[in-house]
């Protein structure tokens, strides 16, 4: 039997638009949605698409609850490795030569975050909010999930948002300049593609380039390898701790988490 279509593809006028439905799922990044969601990429790489705007159903009250939080190792095996499918579905972001907007409507909620914060625009409806949740479940975020929020907003929004676990605001963020536009929900997709629009009728192989280039220098950030290692001992002590074995088993039992700071 197929896996159920959780994932939306199209194309026109060198515009692609991917759309997240797993709706009773508030489409968590589940590894079957992101294959699904990588997949779609591909094929509009193959299309040579100038521009994909991502986005939940109209009218979504959640654009993305984040990570599966079913599929949460608690085995000691690192929640955020270089395979997890949060990291491949950033890193294909990233790496796709045409500029990804993220037409956001509803809650972004933690790996969700981070993905719509690798997009290169974002335009969001006032409905949006943008909640950083690792410290929610007791989960050591990853290094370079790290500096996808740094380059997104200031050291001392990160931290609030971090440690905080609040959702922002579409008007908050906007101001302090983690989104590119705030429009009100009725003129949300005209402007989104009209946007892609724009930039599809510019050169292709110059724009490429300047999202590589931009990719390149804003992930050039020394870290020695000692510092790597330190960072990497740090997070083992946290998802081995368990503080992120009961932030787990309090969400998938729906009741408050009580951490111990061990
Ligand atoms: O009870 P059923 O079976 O119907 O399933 C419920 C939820 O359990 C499920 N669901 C999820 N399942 C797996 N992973 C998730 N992240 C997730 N979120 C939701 O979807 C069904 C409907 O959810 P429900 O009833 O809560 O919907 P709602 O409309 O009342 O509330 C929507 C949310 C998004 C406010 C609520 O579902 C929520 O707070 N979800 C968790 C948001 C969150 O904390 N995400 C972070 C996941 S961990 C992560 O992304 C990284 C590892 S990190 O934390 O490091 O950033």
């Amino acid at each position: 039997m197929n896996a159920p279509e959780l994932v939306a593809c199209h194309c026109a006028d060198d515009v692609g638009t991917v759309t997240l439905q797993h709706d009773e799922r508030r489409n968590a990044l589940s590894a079957e949605l992101v294959r699904q969601l990588v997949a779609a990429l591909a094929g509009l790489r193959e299309r040579q698409a100038r521009a994909v705007v991502l986005r939940a159903r109209p009218g979504a009250k959640v654009f993305s609850a984040g990570h599966d939080v079913t599929e949460l190792p608690l085995d000691g095996r690192d929640p955020l490795g270089w395979d997890d499918p949060l990291r491949h579905l950033v890193r294909e972001i990233e790496n796709f030569p045409a500029p990804v907007i993220a037409m956001v409507e509803g809650g972004v909620w933690g790996g969700a975050c981070e993905t719509v914060l690798a997009c290169d625009l974002i335009v969001a409806a006032p409905s949006a909010t943008f909640a950083v949740t690792p410290a929610r479940l007791g989960v050591p975020y990853n290094v370079s999930g790290m500096l996808t929020f740094l380059n997104a907003a200031g050291l001392r929004i990160v931290k609030e948002m971090v440690f905080t676990a609040r959702p922002v605001s579409a008007e908050r963020a906007e101001r302090l300049g983690l989104i590119n536009h705030v429009v009100p929900a009725e003129a949300l997709e005209d402007f989104s593609f009209e946007l892609a629009r724009t930039i599809a009728a510019n050169a292709p192989l110059s724009v490429a380039v300047m999202k590589e280039q931009l990719r390149i220098l804003a992930g050039a950030h020394p870290m020695t390898p000692q510092g790597f290692e330190r960072v990497q001992g740090l997070r083992r002590m946290v998802y081995d701790s368990e503080d992120y074995r009961e932030g787990v088993r309090a969400f998938l039992e729906k009741r408050p988490a009580v951490f111990r700071g061990r």
